[in-house]
């Protein structure tokens, strides 16, 4: 609850100017909420005005897309690009083609990434773009055509020394080529612009897998010190079977548990026996299919209609990798009835606030979004240094970096919390770690 008078003060005023962002004002009621002792004990940060410019992205790039699709038809998207705050490095951050995309989602991804970013320890800004633009159904020439219309416009505003994108849902090594050319094409210049570029092309070493394997680097290592646990042994539910959830099941796999699950946005596969991860990736990475064809493939396996019903499915850990709100209050009590004692967030913020709440009530180990999936722009990060070095580092070493920071964000997380008397409490110790460096940033620089 927002009991500070400044805290309170900021909220407000975003309700009024962005109360049609239901998503942005969701992030940002919860980074205030937990920020509230930090406020409390830091005077300078209400005397310079931090809360009320951190809330307000410093630039907003809205456009148009308009491309022709193989039947010679005029197509036209939306495309964004937030820049949300360059207090510590330049503006970082994902594009997200989906039909789903607005301002006010591009805006909670971008408010959420300024401290993730800030957490993985490396000079990294918050930003995030996207389209509504639904790649589902669309050739490659489609495809194409639409990056190379959207880089058009989005070429005039990033840069490797002032904003780097990414990818995120729906946007991935293909879209990053496509983007990458593009850019290329128009600026004459060869430059780190992009992350998640092909090897071929200055792309690091995974990566592709940094942000599921990271997850898990998180998970464990939560576990190892709080519970004194592992995943040896556990059953998992993981929902998605994009990026995130393929290489979170990969590693969860590796570290010796049983994932039971894959979904995407029509439904989920239950496999008692453990998934096939063999199998998930021929049917999405191979072909771009539906998760269905996993039942038809593997005896034994079960195919359900509707994707939040995988949260029905008994586990010990959940690890949401789809998209946000898909674990609502009812999902929350179903893993809890069924003795789930872990939720580890690949996804942005994959749970409502009345899930979390859920989770607080019974005691889950919570591992939020934005320090448990860093391990994507972390690597992200370790790419920018890469082609400024213009070297690459073998798999084997990038890996290890990115186990060791995402080891750090649990130390960092809870030693915040700790220090602001919510010990244990992972939530409130990414948000006020994530924040306290980027406010001290931006009160040296001055107001701007
Ligand atoms: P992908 O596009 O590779 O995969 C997305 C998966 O989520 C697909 O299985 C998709 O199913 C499913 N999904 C998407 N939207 C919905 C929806 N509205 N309802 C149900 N299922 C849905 O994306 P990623 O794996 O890269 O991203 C997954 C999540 O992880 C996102 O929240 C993203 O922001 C986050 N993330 C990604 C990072 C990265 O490096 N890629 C880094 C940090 C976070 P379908 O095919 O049916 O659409
Ligand atoms: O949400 C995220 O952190 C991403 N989609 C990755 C961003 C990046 O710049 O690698």
């Amino acid at each position: 609850m927002l009991t500070n008078e400044y805290v309170k003060r900021v909220y407000d005023q975003v309700q009024k100017r962005d109360g049609d962002q239901p998503e942005f004002l969701q992030a940002v009621y919860e980074v205030l909420d937990t920020l509230q002792p930090v406020i409390a004990k830091h005077p300078e940060y209400e005397a310079n005005g931090v809360l009320e410019r951190l809330v307000e992205p410093e630039r907003v790039v809205k456009f148009r897309v308009a491309w022709v699709d193989d039947a010679g038809k005029v197509q036209v998207n939306r495309g964004y690009r937030v820049q949300f705050n360059s207090a510590i490095g330049p503006y970082k951050g994902g594009l997200r083609f989906h039909p789903t995309v607005n301002e006010g989602v591009i805006k909670f991804l971008g408010f959420e990434q300024i401290l993730k970013n800030s957490l993985t320890t490396l000079p990294m800004g918050g930003g995030k773009g996207g389209s509504d633009f639904d790649p589902k159904g669309k050739s490659d020439a489609e495809v194409m055509r639409f990056c190379q219309a959207f880089m058009t416009e989005l070429s005039r505003h990033i840069g490797q020394f002032t904003d780097v994108p990414a990818g995120d849902i729906n946007v991935g090594a293909r879209e990053i080529g496509y983007l990458f050319g593009q850019y290329k094409r128009i600026r004459d210049e060869y430059s780190g612009v992009l992350t998640g570029k092909g090897l071929e092309f200055g792309g690091s070493l995974a990566r592709t897998e940094a942000t599921g394997y990271g997850l898990c680097y998180y998970t464990a290592e939560a576990l190892r010190v709080l519970k004194n646990d592992s995943f040896e042994g556990k059953t998992v539910v993981i929902s998605g079977s994009g990026n995130v959830a393929i290489f979170a099941t990969e590693k969860a796999q590796e570290l010796g548990a049983k994932v039971v699950t894959a979904s995407d946005s029509n439904g989920y596969v239950y496999d008692p026996d453990g998934i096939k991860l063999d199998i998930v990736k021929d049917i999405k990475l191979g072909h771009r299919g539906r998760i269905k064809e996993y039942a038809e493939r593997v005896p034994g396996a079960e195919y359900h209609e509707g994707c939040a019903g995988v949260w029905t499915v008994p586990c010990d850990i959940a690890l949401p990798c789809a998209t946000q709100n898909e674990i609502d209050e009812a999902s929350a009590e179903a893993l809890v009835k069924n003795g789930c004692k872990v939720v580890c967030e690949g996804a942005n913020m994959p749970s409502t606030p009345e899930a979390i709440a859920v989770y607080q009530k019974n005691g889950l180990l919570y591992g939020p979004a934005k320090a448990a999936n860093a391990g994507g722009v972390a690597v992200s990060g370790l790419e920018m240094s890469q082609n400024s070095y213009r070297l690459s580092w073998t798999f084997e070493e990038t890996d290890a970096k990115l186990k060791s920071i995402m080891e750090s964000i649990v130390a960092e997380s809870l030693a915040a919390a700790k220090e602001y008397g919510e010990e244990g409490d992972l939530m409130a110790g990414a948000n006020i770690a994530g924040f306290v460096k980027v406010a001290n940033a931006m009160v040296a620089q001055g107001i701007l």
